[in-house]
């Protein structure tokens, strides 16, 4: 008899909501690992801020992002189920059927009426994706963060952007991680100054595009806006140099990098080249180019292998038009983690 009296608070909040309010991760949850959502096809409700406006990844229609503390999810439903214009953001209260397609979480409200709003707490910062990390499930549904401005580390396009569906696709080197970006058209995004070689700092969500089981393959950065796809241009000095900028020393295993910038005459043809105590060549960063850059050494040797932990000599090389050779060098150190 004592227990009644919780149950009944609980039953009456339960009878009033018409769902139960769970967060984005009990909403997506999936103990069994099959790819598919356990609570698939229950009505249940959540509470997220969305990450960008209601319609900007469908033509008709609601098809937007969400997220709380715990995780972000896909929001989709019809026309008649809106509310009216849902900014990026707003923080909503959610009612709908848990659903997947094509590997992609959803929660799909049913009516104007599954939609209250609460406040507006203004856009999460977006998630920092490590060197290498890639989308996977566990950050599907979230802002994210591909490349990192103020370390200095870019990611690096691999192709030009493919006409598909309603859209681009292309795929960005994170490190030695590919990734996969989709690009829709209802964002109004143009894709005209991306091509292989392109450096970028990006945002956007992590979504899924996988036809089939078990649904965990097909994962996708979203960028959202023109402003998602930050192009990084360095400007160089066109006096012969060799400068550390960021990054020294660093931990490899950590995915830390080191970022070195190079310039001098226009007329020059660079090389930058890492040597090891013994005086080996371990890695060659930059082999004749022209003018400057700013190149980023990750603490591999030329076959993808971490090299151990001391000091190495980094070496740039210039030769200009007459054939006349310039050197300089710059000592970086690759240390172990602090803990
Ligand atoms: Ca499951
Ligand atoms: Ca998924």
């Amino acid at each position: 008899m004592k227990n009644s009296f919780p149950v009944l608070i609980l039953a009456i909040f339960i009878g009033l909501s018409g769902a139960q309010t769970v967060t984005i991760q009990e909403a997506r949850e999936d103990l069994n690992g099959d790819g598919i959502p356990d609570h698939l096809g229950e009505i249940l409700t959540i509470e997220g801020t969305a990450t960008c406006e209601g319609t900007l990844f469908s033509e008709t229609g609601l098809s937007f992002y969400v997220q709380d503390e715990t995780a972000g999810i896909n929001v989709y439903a019809y026309d008649s189920a809106s509310p009216g214009p849902i900014l990026a953001g707003e923080r909503w209260r959610i009612t709908g059927e848990i659903k997947q397609y094509n590997g992609l979480v959803e929660i799909s409200p049913a009516s104007p009426s599954d939609f209250t709003y609460l406040d507006f707490p203004g856009v999460p910062d977006p998630l920092q994706l490590g060197l290498n990390q890639g989308v996977t499930e566990g950050v599907e549904g979230l802002l994210l963060a591909l490349g990192n401005s103020a370390q200095g580390q870019w990611v690096t396009v691999a192709n030009s952007p493919e006409s598909a569906g309603g859209g681009y696709n292309f795929t960005v080197w994170n490190g030695q991680t590919a990734v996969a970006v989709r690009v829709n058209s209802t964002t109004g995004i143009s894709v005209s100054g991306i091509s292989a070689g392109t450096r970028l700092f990006m945002k956007g969500i992590g979504g899924q595009y996988d036809s089939e089981p078990p649904y965990d393959s097909g994962y996708q950065l979203l960028p959202r806006y023109q402003s998602d796809l930050q192009v990084y241009q360095p400007s160089i000095s066109d006096g012969f140099h060799l400068t550390v900028l960021t990054g020294n020393p660093f931990a490899p295993v950590l995915g830390e990098t080191v970022n070195l910038e190079y310039g001098g005459p226009s007329d020059m043809s660079f090389s930058v080249t890492v040597f090891d105590r013994a005086g080996k060549d371990v890695a060659h960063l930059a082999e004749s180019r022209p003018a400057g850059d700013v190149v980023q050494w990750d603490g591999t040797d030329d076959s993808g292998e971490f090299l151990s932990m001391g000091p190495y000599l980094v070496l740039l090389e210039g030769v200009d038009s007459e054939g006349k050779r310039y050197t300089t060098t710059e000592t970086v150190v690759v240390a172990a983690p602090l803990n």
